[in-house]
């Protein structure tokens, strides 16, 4: 008698199991932005982080760099359809930044040098689960990647991942950024494909 794997359910499953639905593989890494690539000199670099009550946490470059940095390997999965699986990263995780801002938010708004915005839940960005990544592959992360820094929020569609990461500022209320402002799901959750509204 033969051996059958797979299709026993009837139901089509993805041929590789890092793989959420209506994803494919590719190994290059696109560039994907809404508007020219901002070009941040280092020297003038910073990331605040803004609590509901205004008051504000600053770190200039060096400042940043001082910090513990993690190595971190995860897959990148675009609405747009395209995954990455295995990236190679260095950055801060987000409970490092976080450690001293006392918030009672809910949500923050990531802004980005160059205007751009994008909503998330605070409990998505702690626990080992986000990162403000400053090196790529061994190397700094190139501009039209995000760098000097971007985030990191591996676990949800990519737009979630502000490149040229300027602030957070937390949010008792949820603002939809840019792209959730123009029909993308509040949350994206890959696995749930949560890509537009009403999904
Ligand atoms: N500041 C900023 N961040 C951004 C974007 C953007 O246009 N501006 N595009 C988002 C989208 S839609 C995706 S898929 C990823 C693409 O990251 P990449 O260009 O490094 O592949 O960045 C996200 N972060
Ligand atoms: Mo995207």
């Amino acid at each position: 008698m033969g051996v059958f794997t797979g299709g026993f359910s009837g139901r089509r499953r993805s041929a590789d199991p890092d793989l959420p639905p209506g994803q494919y593989l590719t190994a290059d890494f696109p560039v994907l932005s809404a508007g020219p690539t901002p070009r941040v000199d280092r020297s003038e670099w910073e990331l605040t982080i803004t609590s509901e009550d205004g008051q504000v946490h600053r770190w200039d470059w060096p400042a940043f760099l001082a910090l513990q940095v993690e190595d971190v390997t995860t897959d990148l999965h675009c609405v747009t359809r395209w995954s990455k699986l295995g990236t190679r990263w260095q950055g801060v995780s987000l409970d490092t930044l976080l450690a001293d801002v006392e918030t009672s938010a809910d949500f923050v708004l990531a802004h980005s040098y160059g205007g751009y915005t994008t909503n998330l839940p605070l409990a998505d960005l702690v626990d080992g689960q986000a990162w403000v990544a400053h090196r790529y592959d061994d190397d700094d992360l190139p501009a039209e990647h995000g760098g000097p820094a971007r985030l990191l929020v591996p676990h949800l569609y990519l737009w979630k991942s502000a490149k040229w990461l300027r602030g957070l500022t937390l949010t008792p209320v949820e603002e939809p950024g840019f792209w959730e402002t123009a029909g993308y799901h509040i949350y994206g959750d890959p696995w749930r494909e949560q890509r537009y509204w009403g999904d």
